[in-house]
């Protein structure tokens, strides 16, 4: 009886559709390299730092190593790797794995023995034709987040995803996918946490536990299982760590963190004349105009529409003038014209798609039948760039890549169209994916050359490590309170999967908006890294001012307060280029193990930067719950302090979103520009806030525009907060470049008594402080409601360049 079911068991694993990994057959250990063969594929497991281990896996032996994500080679490092008859053992400082040989299969421990992570040993890794998956077992309580540009909830447990890049006009709030791929994710459970990331760009597939109860999984319908398994004890070093393998932005020219105004589209010239010019007599603070389709003759990319746009570098010259600079957007369809100096100079340099009998592939989109670049080709990338030049020409300043999934009419792109794969082909099914990317990549090094600056990129879709390259937003989001939620979201999960430069469509693309949906998105689009506003072709005017005075008085309160934080937020994206940490800092990087934040009632809520907890509600809202992760928080407005580690019901208006400040924080302001081509006063502000945590920021100004920084040209200066010591310190400046602030100006939030400076006391006053000021003169009880703010501390010192010691 046992024999013949075992019998039957192996009968029906020799004819399975399923094929597994099976056990281990020959071990070759090498350094930090294990390279293994098993019953069914070849592995190589490869120790890349103490906290990362990657493991590949075929069923056949195991081609050449390429990938457009990763830009880093293991690093040396101290592992001991050991065999016996039943397992493989790696052991790193900080991990552990243990590779079972009968039947091949992996686990991740903690040194002290605890399981991070572990393959589901009754599935494994297995094979369906051609997709490939691992099967991880489910651990209890165990929540996902990250997974880059997704729907749905902050934790994924429950649900599933696939992805393939997807033009996704008006999606839902449920849609998946829409069009960007990052296989990666963060997995939390038991006080521990853990990153996964699937370099796979053929279609993949990650299951949390929809539709089951066992397992976690992720695959893709061909190529490798290739996977990077990180861990650390913070979930923010396992962003560092997935960054440092996929790449991190550089700094971004200053005036893209401005506010942005855009719609498609405005024409012809006088009409972008006189968006700029209403910004300024509005005194809404902006810096850039963005150009949609329509400043194209016929959308054929890389021209313009003479009638509209005669001269489109007088333009630009004296949109520079008013402070304003200019983005286009560029498709990357080209136009099958005869005559048409692009698709002349494409053909001529062969860059274009193909099919396998070498005619170019044509899709439709806005310009009528299209041939595509081929940007895995670095021929076709370099021919970009020069098409790039006349932009640089024309003075533009930055460059928006829409449709890039690629989105032809049909959203069918065909299986066989070739692509050069750098130099290693590889059909539309493993190269879809990467498209965006790589068009990201051309524009971005194109760009950098033709513009002689710090380019703005834009993407819609990508593949993980676009970020190096270029700034995402969300698409075609819809004028709709769910959709401003769900874009909050994005962001968060965005900045979960290494990317920090993001934006969403402030006001919502398809369909018109409320003038409260409006007031309350440009609200959180202050506190987003990038703020453009913008509205679809048949909507109706969506500029501040198009929602009548309050609306108006309402979103110049709150660019007034993005333009005054600039310092910080500037600061802030330094940070992002060093550890790759976002700007939107969704609390499951900091507050990872609090159950609370992942409530679904609170899981809008984030951190923009280290400092400001920002609380999204409905534009209408009238009410809202508030969770309050650990410490100290203090009203933005008024400095009241709510304790930590609770919920409150706090009062919600149409005015002032709800935004408080945590405690220890450093925040460096300055005065109000109405551009960044403007110069604030030589005065910097550094809000401080008492606190029981010890807090450091690391201030940080370069020229904004060049990449001289790279070269030690810019001003950084590390500012303590110690508050065991009671004491706040700017250390000696770095860097080769001095601060444009001659005097600093310390406002002291929260604190009582005497203050020193280098032993001697400093002579501080009581002061009022009111970082914005939310109550508009249509607010019902506006003109009883005294002015906001709060009762502080401040002194001015001067900016020197010896470091600066307050005690308190
Ligand atoms: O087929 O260029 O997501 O932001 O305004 C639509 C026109 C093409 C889609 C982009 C949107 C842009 C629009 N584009």
């Amino acid at each position: 009886m046992l024999l013949s079911l075992a019998g039957y068991a192996a009968g029906f694993a020799q004819n399975s559709p399923v094929k597994k990994t099976g056990n281990v057959k020959n071990v070759t250990i090498d350094g930090q390299q294990i390279s293994l063969t098993t019953d069914n594929a070849w592995a190589q497991i490869t120790v890349y730092s103490p906290d990362v281990i990657r493991i590949r896996m075929d069923k056949q032996q195991l081609t050449p190593d390429f990938s457009y994500a990763v830009i880093e080679q293991p690093q040396k490092v101290k592992a001991s790797i050991t065999q016996d008859a039943s397992q493989i053992s790696i052991v790193t400082d900080s991990l552990k794995a243990v590779i079972g040989k009968a039947p091949f299969s992996v686990t991740f421990y903690t040194p002290d023995g605890k399981v991070i992570n572990q393959d589901e040993t009754g599935l494994a890794t297995s094979w369906v034709n051609e997709s490939v998956t691992t099967y991880k077992k489910m651990q209890e309580g165990e929540r996902f987040v990250g997974l880059g540009e997704k729907t749905g909830d902050l934790d994924r447990r429950g649900s599933g995803y696939t992805n393939w890049n997807t033009d996704s006009f008006g999606y839902s709030t449920g849609q998946d996918p829409i069009y960007s791929t990052i296989p990666f994710y963060i997995g939390i459970h038991h006080g521990l946490n853990y990153g996964i990331f699937l370099d796979n760009t053929y279609q993949s597939d990650f299951n949390f536990g929809a539709s089951n109860n066992r397992f976690s999984s992720f695959g893709a319908r061909g190529g490798e299982m290739n996977y990077y398994f990180i861990y650390h004890k913070h979930l923010a070093d396992i962003i560092t760590s997935y960054t440092a393998l996929t790449g991190r932005m550089k700094m971004p020219p200053l005036w893209s963190l401005g506010y942005q105004q855009n719609r498609y589209s405005y024409y012809p010239e006088t009409e972008v004349m006189r968006i700029a010019q209403t910004l300024r007599e509005k005194q809404i603070p902006a810096d850039g105009i963005t150009l949609d389709i329509h400043y194209m003759d016929h959308y054929k990319v890389f021209t313009w529409d003479k009638a509209r746009f005669p001269d489109p570098r007088k333009m630009t010259d004296k949109l520079k003038e008013m402070g304003f600079k200019i983005t286009v957007i560029v498709d990357p369809g080209v136009k099958v014209e005869k005559g048409y100096g692009t698709y002349e100079r494409g053909l001529a340099a062969n860059i274009f798609a193909k099919y396998p009998d070498s005619t170019n592939y044509t899709g439709e989109v806005w310009p009528g039948w299209c041939h595509f670049p081929d940007f895995t080709n670095p021929k076709a990338r370099a021919w970009w760039g020069t098409e790039l030049k006349k932009y640089g020409e024309d003075g533009v300043s930055g460059i928006w890549n829409d449709m890039n999934e690629i989105a032809t009419w049909g959203q069918k792109t065909p299986d066989n169209i070739l692509y050069d794969y750098d130099g290693r082909q590889a059909s539309n099914l493993q190269a879809h994916n990467v498209y965006a990317l790589n068009m990201a990549r051309a524009s971005y090094e194109g760009a950098k050359e033709a513009f002689g600056k710090r380019p703005f990129v834009l993407t819609r879709a990508g593949y993980a490590g676009f970020q190096r390259y270029s700034a995402m937003w969300t698409g075609d989001n819809r004028a709709e309170d769910s959709h401003m939620l769900l874009g909050v979201r994005l962001l968060s999960s965005l900045g979960l999967s290494g990317v920090a430069f993001t934006g969403m469509d402030i006001g919502g693309f398809t369909g018109n908006g409320t003038p409260s949906l409006f007031a309350r998105w440009v609200q959180i689009g202050a506190f987003n890294p990038y703020f453009r506003n913008h509205t679809a072709v048949n909507t109706k005017s969506a500029e501040p001012w198009s929602f009548g005075e309050e609306v108006t008085e309402i979103s110049r309160n709150y660019v007034n307060l993005r333009y005054r934080l600039l310092p910080y937020l500037y600061s802030t994206f330094y940070e992002a280029t060093q550890n790759g940490h976002p700007v939107v800092r969704s609390l499951a990087i900091d507050y990872t193990f609090d159950q609370n934040i992942y409530n679904t009632l609170f899981q809008n809520q984030y951190l923009f930067g280290h400092a400001f907890l920002v609380a999204p509600f409905e534009g209408g809202a009238q009410y809202g719950k508030v969770y309050f992760p650990a410490g100290k928080w203090y009203d933005l407005y008024n400095d009241e302090v709510q304790t930590g580690s609770q919920q409150k019901i706090i009062d919600v208006k149409m005015n002032k979103l709800p935004v408080y400040v945590k405690e220890s924080s450093i925040i460096p302001m300055q005065s109000l520009i109405q551009s960044t081509a403007q110069q604030p006063t030589d005065t910097l502000t550094i809000h401080i806030y008492q606190g029981n945590a010890n807090n450091s920021f690391t201030y940080y100004e370069d020229d904004g525009e060049s990449y001289k920084y790279e070269q030690g040209d810019y001003y950084k200066r590390l500012i303590s907060y110690d508050a065991a010591k009671h004491s706040i310190t700017l250390a000696k400046p770095e860097g080769s470049l001095s601060s444009k602030f001659k005097n600093i100006k310390l406002v002291m939030h929260g604190f009582g008594g005497t203050f020193k400076m280098g032993g001697k006391a400093l002579n501080v006053k009581d002061d009022f402080s009111s970082m914005i000021q939310p109550i508009s003169r249509f607010d019902p009880q506006g003109s009883d409601n005294p002015v906001e703010g709060a009762k502080v501390k401040s002194a001015v010192i001067k900016n020197t360049s010896e470091q600066i010691t307050i005690s308190y």
